[in-house]
């Protein structure tokens, strides 16, 4: 993260204590009460500490600030973005969807934990998220409910789940505009809901959380495109995982159908739409250095 300034590199450095502090507290809730689910609560806290750049959170966290609200308030809101987020991947790597050995530089889940509690333990972090929020004393119960209706809406059948049916069951007919539907599903969703989150806990007018989605929804296509980008041209060693995979899975990409250049170009677009959408919110810049970071990420 070498573009940010000294003041957004002491602000990611607190959010990102914060956010590891408290995924850490309710992490050791569960083992500590685990007794014959030691292996399930094991294999939840291997994949959620096994690093990654906590992007959901920190968003959640920064658009509650930007919305002149408390990011105490925001907490359990970020965690649990981050639990359904690494639920998605535990699945995701499993044999019956892509099938990869690798994440975040260490054996993905079931290569560690076996097939079974692989499948276990992203239940049960999507389980936990929910949990979380609902029992957070630091937010009215209606504040709550508004959190998890906003997340539930983007992790279902018609947000990133829905993105990933599209990914598994269209990809031999795979056109732009259904890959972008694709993107904006099953990348784009989370997102949404990381910047709406944190619209929400701080008590934003609705005004605001339309400005979010506009600013999310051209930050998950401009994400997934680098992804994808990755694929093709990343460092196996940054990235913790290895590349091509897209290609020998046979898969249509952004990159893949446009050509690297292309994509690059189209990604750096949509990164000056985010950031135009930013405009609306006060004391944008460590988002904004955020936003330039991922448009220029090698991992
Ligand atoms: C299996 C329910 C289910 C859903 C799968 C989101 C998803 C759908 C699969 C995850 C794999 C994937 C390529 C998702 C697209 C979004 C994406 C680029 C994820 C990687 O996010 P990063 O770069 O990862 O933020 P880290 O490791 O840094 O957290």
């Amino acid at each position: 993260m070498d573009n940010f300034s000294e003041k957004s590199r002491a602000r990611l450095d607190t959010l990102t204590r914060l956010i590891q502090s408290s995924l850490d507290g309710y992490m050791n809730e569960q083992t500590e009460k685990a007794d014959k689910q030691k292996k399930v609560a094991e294999a939840m806290a291997y994949s959620l500490s096994a690093g990654g750049k906590r992007i959901r959170p920190l968003l959640v966290l920064e658009f509650c600030r930007v919305c002149g609200g408390d990011v105490n308030s925001a907490v359990s809101a970020a965690c649990a973005l981050e639990m359904i987020h690494t639920f998605s991947l535990i699945h995701d790597d499993l044999p019956c969807m892509d099938n990869d050995d690798y994440r975040r530089g260490k054996p993905s889940c079931h290569k560690a934990y076996g097939e079974s509690e692989a499948l276990l333990a992203g239940d049960a972090l999507l389980n936990l998220a929910y949990g979380i929020i609902s029992r957070d004393e630091r937010i009215s119960p209606e504040t709550a409910i508004k959190l998890i209706a906003n997340l539930t809406e983007a992790v279902g059948v018609f947000g990133m789940i829905g993105g990933q049916v599209i990914d598994t069951d269209y990809d031999g007919d795979m056109d732009e505009k259904l890959l972008l539907e694709m993107y904006s599903m099953k990348t784009g969703a989370l997102l949404k809901t990381a910047c709406q989150m944190g619209c929400i806990a701080a008590g934003a007018e609705e005004a605001k959380l339309e400005y979010a989605a506009v600013y999310a929804e051209k930050l998950g296509l401009a994400f997934q495109i680098i992804d994808d980008i990755l694929d093709i041209t990343g460092d196996e060693k940054l990235l913790g995982k290895p590349v091509g995979s897209d290609k020998e899975c046979g898969k249509v990409t952004y990159a893949s159908l446009k050509g690297v250049e292309a994509a690059r170009e189209a990604a750096r677009r949509l990164t000056d739409e985010a950031m135009d959408a930013l405009s609306h919110f006060e004391d944008t810049e460590f988002l904004k250095e955020l936003t330039m970071f991922l448009l220029k990420r090698e991992y």
